[in-house]
């Protein structure tokens, strides 16, 4: 997998990636991440990336013209999969998403700022757009990265122990249960018996119904219209 990140503050994407389960990946060839400074791609001294909102109002919007020399350079170089725009008015970023993006070969994500980009961007590039939440953020920068950190741990070989995201929460569409480590016995505070009995199918039993009533307690919307 190959992800394109265009970003007007590419200093906000240095880390993420070069560390634990990102750099792995980067380190076995199983995906790589490259972050673009739209600014490299802008005309005249100023290398300007925004510009006044036609018919007025506060904040800038970013120019067109950055953009397409920078989408077009990498479309030369490779096919895509999905043009992504990070924006607070995309459709909310889930689970579900991040497994279907996590089965794509190659996409670009740009990264919002200011108030957008022009319009024509969208209509004219892009082919998904993506919130993380309901709240917003400074730029689409740390919402590329929580997206792009979602869908690369489950690329098959980047987790040590592939099962493990298979049990993650919402993974089933539950929250995970409660896990336990050394001590047995902490200050009086005790491991569930059950889970050191070696009773596999009792134990996968007991997780289930963990399970199920942690997500009752935290959050009965995702039980919603399931049999349980
Ligand atoms: Cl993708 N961008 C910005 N600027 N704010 C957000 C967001 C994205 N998702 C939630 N808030």
């Amino acid at each position: 997998m190959r992800i394109d990140i265009i970003s007007v503050v590419p200093g906000l994407l240095e880390g993420p990636f070069s560390h634990s389960i990102l750099k792995r990946a980067e380190e076995k060839g199983l995906a790589t991440v490259r972050v673009h400074n739209l600014r490299d791609y802008a005309g005249g001294k100023q290398k300007q990336v925004d510009d006044y909102a036609f018919g007025g109002g506060a904040g800038m919007v970013m120019m067109i013209e950055p953009i397409a020399k920078c989408i077009e350079a990498l479309k030369s170089e490779r096919e895509y999969d999905e043009v992504i725009y990070m924006t607070p008015d995309g459709k909310k970023f889930d689970q579900q998403m991040a497994n279907e993006l996590s089965l794509k070969e190659n996409f670009i994500i740009l990264c919002g700022h200011y108030k957008g980009v022009d319009e024509r961007v969208r209509l004219k590039w892009i082919t998904k757009e993506i919130s993380i939440g309901d709240y917003v953020l400074s730029g689409g920068e740390l919402a590329a990265a929580v997206v792009t950190d979602a869908i690369i741990r489950l690329i098959p070989g980047v987790l040590n122990d592939e099962s493990s995201a298979l049990t993650d929460s919402f993974q089933d569409g539950l929250l995970a249960p409660p896990v336990y480590t050394r001590p047995a016995d902490y200050v009086g505070m005790k491991v569930p018996e059950i889970l050191m009995s070696g009773h596999q199918a009792k134990i996968d039993t007991w997780r289930f119904e963990a399970s199920v009533r942690r997500t009752k307690e935290r959050r009965p919307d995702l039980l919603e219209g399931k049999e349980i």
